[in-house]
């Protein structure tokens, strides 16, 4: 690995050296890493421990079907969230479909369109409008004035997101349900063990919805869970998980295969013991993407705070590329050349995508948070595969990039290397995309 000049600061944090002459890979320097550097790599709890859940559960007969380790994968959730019903399941999709049906959400209801697309598939997939609606810029969650506004009779119900694990405004969203008589709903795919000093997230609305995908801080391969204080409510969710049977040949009500196996809870338990020491782990490569950052005209990590809980997973910065003289585009794509794979998460907005973008193609002119949002966002890697260290030397380089903006723009215009993304190649959703539609 090359050695790109970084300094230890007094708590600990590396930072780069204002005055680096750091190569840049594009340029023809030595990539900053020699494997990939990437977001989403999942972090692997003890292996011996899941290993021996692993044996239990084949000793024990019970591969899946609401097995003893689901049932204990719950009652942490449940604890862990502050409610006092968790139903597991396969995803976060299949929870989000499940939730939306028990709650008889139809007709419209109320989604951002910044987030990832199966927030928006679970509605549209039971027949359910989405009425996209825009973002806070600080929080990129939810916008109240932009919900208030989009409401109407034939709207049933408020989907948020806790994007990144920041909160939604969760009070005004409750009061504006109860006013408008809907039901609330979040999805939490992003926000578990997160909240503030006094209240966890999951006891918001009237049902909240992990994901514990890989790629998620702790995971259970693929898993979901539905937390609620609602007792009917989660009866009716553990019904719907299980085709609806209520008994060996008694179905109650309409439902699916929506159940976590036994593995997924084996790996969620053994992942949910890791749970503090992973969320240490990424408070402190957090502090040390501030510190270093701060370095970096133009590239802003979002706030977060450092007393309030929260998980630290997703590293979100905005680009200004008016400071850093490259897009967000740009700046992605010369880090592929650095070994390092940075996501543009939730590019271009669940509107522009289909069939949402064919439906709804006014959409964009409704959403202009959202629009400038999305054309900004870089997520960097963290997580227990990415240390302090390696952090100083990614900053590093995302200053040289920026340092050499000018060539490095020509650069990328000239470049057939097949790590370049081909966005980088494709004129994507102008600025002024909403003068031409
Ligand atoms: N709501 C929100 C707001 C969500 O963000 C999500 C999921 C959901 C709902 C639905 O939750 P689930 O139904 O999935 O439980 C990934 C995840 O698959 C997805 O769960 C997650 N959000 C989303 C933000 O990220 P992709 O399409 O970006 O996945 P992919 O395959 O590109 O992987 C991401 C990165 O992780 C890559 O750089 C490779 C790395 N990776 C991934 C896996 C699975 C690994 O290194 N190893 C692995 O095993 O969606």
């Amino acid at each position: 690995m090359t050695a790109t000049p970084v300094s230890l600061c007094a708590n600990n944090a590396y930072v780069i050296e204002s005055n680096s002459n750091s190569e840049v890979a594009l340029l023809g320097g030595t990539p900053a890493f020699t494997e990939d550097l990437c977001v989403g790599r999942p972090n692997v709890p003890d292996r011996s421990a899941f290993m021996a859940r692993m044996n239990a559960m084949f000793d024990s007969g019970r591969l899946t079907n609401l097995g003893p380790m689901v049932q204990e994968f719950e009652k942490q959730v449940a604890r862990i969230a502050g409610t006092r019903h968790c139903v597991a399941t396969c995803n976060a999709t299949v929870g989000l479909e499940l939730a939306i049906s028990a709650l008889g959400m139809k007709g419209d209801v109320i989604v951002p369109s910044f987030t990832f697309i199966a927030t928006v598939h679970a509605l549209w997939r039971q027949g359910i409008t989405p009425i996209f609606c825009d973002i806070d810029p600080v929080t990129h969650c939810l916008d109240i004035a932009s919900v208030e506004a989009a409401m109407t009779s034939r709207t049933t119900g408020i989907l948020g997101v806790h994007l990144w694990g920041n909160m939604s405004a969760t009070n005004e969203l409750h009061d504006l349900a109860q006013r408008k008589g809907v039901k609330l709903l979040f999805d939490a795919a992003h926000a578990f063990a997160c909240g503030t000093k006094q209240r966890a997230v999951g006891s918001f609305g009237d049902a909240e919805v992990f994901s514990f995908h890989a790629t998620k801080f702790v995971h259970a391969f693929e898993g979901g869970a539905i937390v609620t204080d609602d007792g009917d409510l989660a009866d009716r969710l553990r019904l719907m998980t299980n085709f609806g049977f209520a008994d060996e040949d008694e179905v109650l009500h309409l439902g699916t295969n929506g159940k976590m196996s036994e593995p997924s809870a084996a790996m969620g338990l053994t992942s949910l013991e890791a749970m503090d020491s992973i969320i240490a782990h990424n408070k402190r490569n957090y502090a040390a993407y501030d510190v270093a950052l701060k370095a970096v005209p133009g590239v802003r990590l979002q706030y977060r705070s450092m007393e309030d809980p929260h998980n630290y997973h997703y590293v979100v910065t905005e680009i200004d590329e008016s400071v850093t003289g490259l897009s967000r585009d740009e700046l992605v794509a010369a880090l592929r050349l650095e070994n390092v794979i940075a996501r543009r998460y939730f590019y271009p907005g669940c509107h522009r995508m289909e069939p949402y973008s064919s439906l709804f193609p006014q959409a964009r002119h409704t959403l202009p948070v959202t629009e400038e949002i999305s054309r900004r966002v870089i997520i960097l890697p963290t997580g227990q595969t990415v240390n302090e260290a390696d952090i100083g030397r990614l900053v590093g380089r995302i200053a040289a990039i920026v340092r050499r903006a000018r060539e490095v723009r020509q650069a990328l215009a000239e470049c057939e290397d097949r790590r370049i993304p081909s966005f980088t190649r494709r004129v994507e959703h102008p600025v002024n995309a909403d003068a031409e539609a």
